[in-house]
């Protein structure tokens, strides 16, 4: 706790560190909250709590995941001037107000800080009077969740994706993760059961159609824009008093790739209302209703950028990113755990059936996914 208190106060050049806190329940790095005394205020003056007392977020990057720190840094710096430039310019009608954290800087004005034993610290201010749930509440919730992707994509619309570097080669390429699923596969084998036996058959069964997104990138069909890469629903703050949709958080995993991950995620995350921890996989059931509300929120904005093709290509995008997840978490079941942070070791298997069941409730509703894909054209 003392080292923790230590680093909190590489980002607190003035004031005192009152509280620290575990945040959040990420699956790959260390957050913490923080609370600092009043006099920090000059220092950091975006970081205004009610009480006179401020709050930051405190994160320890996940090196075995992010490679390139500095990368992700950037990409984070660059996404959050972009917006608050946008927004400063143009701001929201409604008197909606809308967000994505900002990064505060240590002491000596670095965006990061490492420790002693080379962990790698960053701190992000914390969006006040908001709140996040794993799961959707009602349909208001899950139009808001799409609605805050969509004002995400929206903002970052005019941001060429080159501006952003590549932190995480790789992400989202399911022919990727199948390759890397088949090696592990052939090095460390699978212990059969009822549920790693229907595991191994799921993926083998759409093997052949996992590149859909990336063939259609390929063709030229898709094409590149910056991306969150992570909008599941816990990532949307929502106002405390309204209930609106306030601002996008968790931005490690912004970088090029295609709106399609982003979607397919947002919905495989938000239309699962057992939501992706529950234990109670056979019940796992994808939301038909959840999915026209949530997608409604994310074209009024995002029916602007969207072309023809990228339509043609949601209904995929829907299953396919549900079907990865799986892959991941299966693939790291398999590994041993190597990646995802799991509680007990039956855990990432357990998540994976989760996906894997979702995936086949997707399949089993296409006709009734894709009028609605029609119906909100
Ligand atoms: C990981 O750590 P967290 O919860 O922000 C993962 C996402 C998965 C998600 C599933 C860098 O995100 O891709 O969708 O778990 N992030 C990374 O909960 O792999
Ligand atoms: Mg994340």
């Amino acid at each position: 706790m003392d080292q923790l208190l230590a680093v909190a106060g590489q980002f607190t050049p003035q004031g005192r560190v009152l509280d620290l806190r575990e945040y959040g329940n990420g699956n790959v790095n260390d957050t913490f909250l923080v609370t600092v005394g009043a006099r920090v205020r000059r220092a950091h003056p975006t970081l205004l709590a009610a009480d006179g007392d401020q709050r930051f977020i405190l994160q320890r990057l996940n090196l075995n995941v992010f490679h390139r720190p500095e990368l992700v840094m950037g990409n984070l710096r660059i996404v959050s001037d972009h917006v608050a430039r946008r927004l400063a310019r143009v701001p929201l009608i409604g008197g909606r107000r809308f967000e994505v954290p900002r990064v505060l800087l240590t002491r000596e004005g670095r965006d990061h800080f490492l420790d002693s034993g080379g962990s790698f610290w960053r701190a992000l201010s914390f969006i006040e009077a908001a709140e996040t749930f794993d799961t959707i509440k009602d349909l208001g919730h899950a139009q808001e969740v799409g609605y805050a992707l969509g004002r995400f994509h929206s903002l970052l619309s005019d941001l060429a994706p080159d501006h952003l570097s590549d932190t995480l080669p790789g992400f989202h390429l399911t022919p990727g993760y199948l390759a890397h699923y088949y090696e592990v596969l052939a090095r460390h084998g699978a212990r059969p059961s009822p549920e790693v036996n229907y595991g191994l058959q799921f993926v083998a069964e759409r093997r052949a159609w996992a590149p859909v997104l990336e063939n259609a990138a390929a063709q030229g069909r898709l094409r590149q824009r910056p991306i969150h890469g992570d909008p599941k629903v816990n990532n949307v703050m929502l106002d405390t008093a309204t209930g609106q949709a306030v601002a996008m958080v968790d931005l490690d995993t912004v970088k090029p790739g295609l709106v399609h991950y982003d979607i397919g995620d947002c919905l495989r995350s938000g239309c699962n209302p057992l939501g992706e921890e529950t234990g109670d996989w056979e019940m796992v059931r994808f939301e038909p209703e959840l999915c026209r509300a949530m997608l409604a929120g994310y074209l009024s904005l995002a029916g602007d950028f969207l072309t023809e093709t990228d339509y043609a290509y949601l209904y995929d995008a829907i299953r396919l990113l549900a079907f990865e997840l799986g892959l991941r978490f299966f693939t790291d079941y398999l590994a041993g755990n190597v990646y995802f942070k799991a509680r007990h070791p039956e855990h990432n298997l357990v998540r994976a059936l989760v996906q894997f069941k979702l995936t086949e409730s997707i399949e089993s509703q296409a006709t009734t996914i894709g009028a609605i894909i029609r119906d909100l054209r």
